[in-house]
């Protein structure tokens, strides 16, 4: 697994080089956004229950269909499956913050998901809707909190929305 720090250095041990005018670059701004991130963060864990309750209700108010007979998060059981993963993408999504790098959602929770969601029917275009009200929820709490963070908060949402998509899983 791999974060802003690591990424680097592992790029230019691999050419043997010593750290150029780019490399402080990408280092200088993971380290200046990084109370924000942190701060973000923190914000996160500190209300996940809310955020994924507050972003299920968004979604399944856009989209009955999918709590009714015949829509995937219907029955008390997938409609619990829905709402956990919600929460391991909030989840998730506050690691790579704290990382500044996505590594960590390709490695835990992309790796082998389109099958399994290929294989139970749990659709795309929802989920990534999900996905975008979490992002919308968090980062409303991280702006009420005070913390300017709105663009670091949407990076590792907008990758994994855009992973979806892209792999029309
Ligand atoms: C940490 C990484 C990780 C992820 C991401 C993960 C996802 C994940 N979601 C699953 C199921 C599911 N996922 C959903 C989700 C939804 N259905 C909808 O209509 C909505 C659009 C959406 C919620 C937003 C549902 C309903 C199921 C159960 C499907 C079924 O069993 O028929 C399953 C199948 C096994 C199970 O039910 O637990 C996995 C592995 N598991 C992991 O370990």
């Amino acid at each position: 697994m791999q974060d802003a720090v690591t990424a680097v250095i592992e790029n230019y041990d691999i050419k043997g080089r010593y750290l150029d005018r780019d490399a402080i670059d990408t280092l200088k701004d993971y380290f200046s956004s990084g109370i924000a991130r942190v701060k973000a963060a923190a914000v996160i864990n500190g209300n996940a229950a809310k955020i994924v309750k507050a972003a299920g209700s968004q979604l399944f108010d856009e989209q009955p269909e999918l709590i009714r007979p015949g829509g995937n998060a219907y029955t008390t059981r997938r409609y619990a499956a829905c709402l956990r993963d919600l929460d391991y993408y909030l989840r998730y999504v506050s690691y790579a913050l704290v990382a500044g790098d996505v590594d960590v959602l390709n490695e835990r929770v992309l790796e082998g998901l389109r099958e399994t969601y290929n294989s139970l029917g749990v659709p795309i275009g929802p989920t990534v809707r999900g996905i975008q009200i979490l992002k919308a929820v968090v980062q409303a709490q991280v702006s009420e909190a005070g913390i300017d963070a709105a663009d670091i908060v949407a990076q590792p949402f907008d990758y994994l929305s855009r992973q979806f998509s892209e792999q029309n899983i």
